[in-house]
């Protein structure tokens, strides 16, 4: 416990200290020269969206228009600051339109939707669950608290993990100065000159995090981890076993962390997880806070709480909030009226959940977790040369079919996504018939994704569209239990490069900066994640290779002489893989079971049939019939809505000869028997059999977009001899 005393006792962890304006001028540094007054103020354009996010442990109190005045100057000029700015013209754009909207209500329309909101509310207090205890508990800067423990020198000063280009976290004495997680080294190093940055070591912290997990097991074995130094315990059961406390029980599992990491963890204890975050964060560090579980309590609680405060509202949802009047949990119920009839209902309940301080009761079965999706990232030198396009297409997509092989992993939705080199992201997603890992049908389907993105925005443009990022994701997981060895046959081979599905197109912008966590890290220690080089705008899989990223866009640039000055994304090149339900996840399909989480949905619904048909060498065959997806999009932070969900028209195809199309089952029977007998099938198989193999590949690709590649040794996965 030797170090404990060291840590436990550092002035690092007095946090709540003002740090007055004499004390950030003096530690600016004489090269930047600091705009003062309105005026400057005004030149620097006031971008809401780069203000400092003060909502984390040890940032009370900073003078936070100072601290943002820095770190606008120190942007101002890159990529990044006009992208910002351009970002927030939109959201003020928005705000504008909502405040105009509000303005129109009539008190009639209002007191009709508070009637309707207050029937919603007392439905959610009729049902409202508080037997449950959960607890969330969260180390305290977690990395720079590893990395002072192994080297003491680190223990009495400012210090930051990560690189120039993006800090993961920093201790408590650099928090004062307005350097946290999520933020550029360099602008940390202008905030705060004396701050030590001290680079990631993600081994040492999933060693120390499978420690913590240990005790975490001890007491809920279903424990839900959320990254590596967070997690939420339903400890219910045993502190009915124990007949003891729930304040005490806390207690000694912070303990025995400390005893074992020599580290610390603060735990918040309520009755639902929303509110176990939100107390975990209220005596960090080292500290726990209990909420009883109570109504009353809750919404004395809750009342007074930062929207920020609540998981899910992020800047932009704040800055939307603000102009309603809305800056509590508490006001999210005032201004109810307001809400149901400018929001969308999923925002409405969201926020009227909040505002009773409502939140999940139960943890999910650790088996039901499994990530949401994986996929496959590269940038590269922005070019509109359609066969290099297609070219990356198809590494990433063999790259990715690889990564899923090899953790066992199937998908159902292939997802193409484009950023062209002004910055714009484009999505477009796919559901398959059937789970697939094969490159084959991944490919097929991304390129036919690509293909139709880059046609229809060549269209609209009347100029090939110059691309500089573009990556493939599978979403819709499942593991090797869930797939029955029947749809590993020809019929999802054949099923899944339907060229008939239900399509969504998404205009997305992803949060500058933010460092997205990978809730689902936690199962498989994977901890990369997704950041954007500040620099060039480049999205890089981890700290350490986006470090290594910037030093090279630094040395490429005139950055020595002037950070961030018009630097050019040339050389952001770097291939990268990133496994996520990260960023990606914020555009679609969240359904974490969180409270608060931002609700963004996609399902989908499929009809197929199943037509045995031993007789002709296959085992089966499922055939698409439909495929409707509906979509769900609330704003979030980061994103806009998705936008435009269409519907094709129901048409059964061939899924041997694929040109031959139905609109009634009974026709396509027929014409698979007949097309079953042709010779294609038996050419394949011939070739298959004699070795043949080039010869396939040469007809596949001749092929084109009506058939995927099959990997020459996969061919008797799809058919079954008799
Ligand atoms: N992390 C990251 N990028 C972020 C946020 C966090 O890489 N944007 C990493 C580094 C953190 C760890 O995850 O140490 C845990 O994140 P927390 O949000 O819990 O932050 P800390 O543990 O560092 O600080 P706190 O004491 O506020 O919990
Ligand atoms: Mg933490």
């Amino acid at each position: 416990m030797g170090d404990q005393k060291i840590l436990g006792s550092s002035s690092n962890f007095s946090h709540d200290k003002d740090v007055s304006d004499e004390h950030i001028k003096q530690d600016l540094g004489d090269d930047l020269e600091e705009p003062t007054g309105s005026a400057a103020k005004q030149d620097l354009g006031n971008i809401n969206l780069m203000s400092l996010n003060d909502n984390k442990a040890g940032m009370t109190g900073l003078d936070k228009d100072k601290i943002n005045r820095i770190i606008q100057a120190a942007s101002k000029g890159s990529k990044f600051y006009s992208k910002q700015q351009e970002n927030q013209t939109r959201i003020d754009g928005q705000i504008a339109g909502l405040q105009e909207r509000m303005l129109r209500l009539t008190p009639t329309q209002l007191l009709s939707a508070q009637h309707e909101a207050d029937l919603y509310i007392q439905n959610l207090l009729d049902n409202i669950d508080l037997t449950r205890t959960l607890v969330h508990v969260d180390m305290d800067m977690f990395y720079a608290a590893v990395e002072m423990r192994d080297n003491p020198t680190l223990r009495n000063k400012p210090m930051a993990v990560g690189g120039m280009g993006m800090l993961s976290t920093s201790n408590y004495a650099a928090r004062k100065f307005g350097v946290r997680a999520a933020m550029p080294g360099f602008i940390g190093k202008k905030l705060c000159p004396e701050l030590v940055i001290v680079p990631v070591n993600m081994q040492k912290y999933a060693a120390v995090s499978q420690v913590v997990r240990e005790v975490f097991r001890e007491y809920d074995e279903n424990f839900a981890p959320m990254s590596l130094d967070e997690a939420y315990m339903d400890i219910t059961e045993y502190l009915e076993l124990h007949g003891s406390n729930s304040w005490d029980v806390v207690q000694e599992m912070r303990s025995k962390i400390e005893e074992r990491t020599q580290l610390t963890a603060s735990a918040g204890i309520a009755s639902n997880t929303f509110l176990a975050k939100v107390c975990s964060d209220i005596n960090k560090p080292n500290g726990q806070y209990v909420l009883p579980a109570n109504h009353a309590d809750i919404l004395e609680f809750v009342n007074k709480l930062p929207i920020r405060k609540a998981s899910g509202i992020g800047n932009v949802q704040e800055q939307l909030l603000k102009s309603l009047g809305v800056n509590t949990c508490g006001d999210l119920y005032l201004k109810r009226g307001e809400i149901k009839l400018l929001f969308s209902q999923l925002s409405f309940e969201n926020y009227m959940q909040i505002s009773q301080g409502i939140g999940g009761t139960r943890l999910e079965p650790r088996e039901d977790r499994l990530r949401k999706s994986m996929s496959n990232e590269t940038t590269f030198k922005e070019t509109s040369d359609r066969n290099i396009l297609i070219g990356l297409c198809e590494d990433l997509s063999n790259e990715l079919a690889e990564e899923m092989k090899r953790e066992e992993i199937f998908g159902q939705a292939v997802t193409i996504k484009i950023k062209s080199h002004d910055f714009y992201t484009k999505t477009k997603v796919r559901q398959l018939t059937a789970p697939t890992n094969e490159a084959d049908i991944i490919y097929s389907c991304a390129r036919q994704l690509l293909v139709s993105l880059l046609e229809s925005a060549e269209l609209q443009q009347q100029q090939p569209l110059v691309l500089r990022l573009m990556g493939v994701r599978m979403s819709d997981l499942k593991n090797k239990n869930e797939i029955k060895s029947k749809q590993s046959s020809i019929s999802s081979f054949f099923n899944q490069i339907k060229p008939v599905a239900a399509e969504v197109q998404d205009i997305s912008r992803t949060k500058e900066n933010e460092i997205v966590k990978d809730e689902e890290s936690c199962l498989n220690l994977k901890e990369e994640k997704l950041y954007e080089c500040p620099i060039c705008l480049e999205y890089i899989d981890g700290l350490e290779k986006l470090n290594i990223h910037v030093d090279t866009c630094c040395s490429n640039s005139s950055y020595q002489t002037e950070f961030l000055d018009g630097v050019d994304a040339e050389p952001c090149k770097d291939k990268f893989k990133l496994e996520d339900k990260s960023a990606e996840s914020r555009e679609i399909s969240v359904d974490n079971h969180q409270h608060g989480t931002i609700p963004h949905s996609v399902t989908a619904h499929e009809n197929y049939q199943i037509i045995s048909s031993e007789n002709h060498s296959l085992s089966d065959i499922s055939i698409l019939k439909s495929n409707e997806m509906n979509v769900n999009s609330l704003e979030s932070e980061n994103d806009s809505a998705i936008i435009d969900v269409r519907q094709q028209p129901l048409e059964y195809v061939c899924p041997v000869c694929f040109s031959a199309r139905f609109k009634e089952e009974s026709g396509l029977n027929t014409h698979i028997d007949e097309c079953l007998n042709k010779t294609e099938i038996n050419h394949l198989l011939e070739e298959e059999e004699g070795g043949k193999k080039r010869k396939l590949e040469a007809k596949q690709r001749e092929d084109g977009l009506k058939k995927p590649r099959l990997k020459n040794n996969k061919i008797e996965n799809y058919f079954k001899r008799s």
